[in-house]
């Protein structure tokens, strides 16, 4: 059996092996990709991101266990690149979630610094795809919310939560609009803390200046994550969400977009893959040599360079 055969077989080595392979940017991994296409597209992707700290992973969990209660399977890719990848963790350092390991409907993978952050970006869309064609009904994608590659991350997902919480102070007001405006869930966390209705507030009048969203009012809820407080709410606004996606037909835009961009990214790195293999290095050290030297410009080079290729192709 292949990798793609044993992810639709159920096991879940086969998936680890699959995403591990995707990390690694190898082509195979495109192949069997190809393989689970058809069987893709029946997850609900949930994207939460914040800054470290603010309970992302706590909050995943909570999650992870209220959807297993009313029966639905979950998959969970946690994305951070400011801690190191050890092979074993899970979601970084803070492994609580060691129960939701054990049960057979619960597939977890962290991701971390292997790479560059558009490597990541795109191994995160990978491991989404091999999870829904898993079977995962809800998969969850963590990421630490420190920058536009965050931003990218969480584009693969239908519903995006952003997590904050009280105290954060004049912080709030710094965070970048980009964030925010993706934002279609917020959760101010940590509520057992002072200032949980300020920071809400705070967001509200944000939100209030962006309203990118008009057929969609982002809700703002307070949870004591660790305690679980406030976690039924966000599931219910989450699946609020789902039914606003799938009734106004975003759903299937964000499929459509999603499919553009994947096609565009495969187009691209193929591109890249066949000019890699028919360039050897000398003819690119004479060109850079003849650059510097003032006997051709770059534009005009990469021209000369393409033209081999094209010939190549034809
Ligand atoms: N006081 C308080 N602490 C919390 C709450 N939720 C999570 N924490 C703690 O905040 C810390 C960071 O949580 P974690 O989920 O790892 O945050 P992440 O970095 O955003 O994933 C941990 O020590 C949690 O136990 C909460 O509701 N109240
Ligand atoms: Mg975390």
């Amino acid at each position: 059996m292949d990798l793609a055969e044993r992810v639709l077989s159920g096991d879940k080595r086969g998936v680890a092996r699959l995403i591990s392979l995707i990390e690694s940017e190898d082509d195979e991994a495109y192949v069997q990709l190809g393989k689970l296409h058809s069987h893709t597209g029946n997850a609900h992707i949930i994207g939460i991101t914040g800054p470290p700290g603010s309970g992302k992973s706590t909050i995943v969990d909570k999650l992870a266990k209220a959807y297993r209660e009313i029966g639905k399977t979950v998959g969970i890719v946690a994305v951070d690149p400011t801690s190191p990848f050890t092979g074993g963790a899970i979601l970084g350092d803070r492994i609580r979630m060691t129960d939701l390991t054990l049960d057979p409907g619960v597939f977890i993978r962290s991701m971390g610094t292997r790479g560059h952050l558009g490597g990541l970006s795109r191994a995160a869309s990978g491991a989404v795809r091999v999870l829904d064609a898993f079977g995962m009904d809800i998969i969850i994608l963590e990421t630490v919310g420190a920058g536009q590659s965050e931003v990218e991350i969480v584009s693969h997902a239908h519903t995006t939560i952003i997590v904050e919480m009280p105290g954060l102070g004049d912080e709030i007001q710094t965070i970048k609009a980009g964030i925010m405006e993706i934002g279609d869930i917020f959760i101010i966390n940590k509520a057992d803390r002072e200032g949980a209705d300020k920071t809400s507030m705070e967001i509200q009048a944000m939100l209030g200046l962006n309203p990118n969203k008009p057929e969609w009012v982002p809700p703002i809820i307070q949870t004591i994550a660790r305690k679980g407080k406030g976690v039924d709410a966000v599931v219910e606004k989450i699946e609020d969400h789902y039914k606003y996606l799938k009734d106004s037909g975003m759903f299937e835009k964000m499929i459509e977009q999603g499919i553009r961009e994947e096609l565009d990214i495969q187009i691209k790195s193929q591109l890249g893959r066949i000019i890699k293999n028919n360039i050897d290095d000398k003819t690119l050290e004479k060109l850079v040599k003849d650059i510097i030297d003032k006997n051709i410009d770059p534009y005009s080079a990469a021209k000369f360079v393409l033209k081999d290729i094209e010939d190549i192709l034809n």
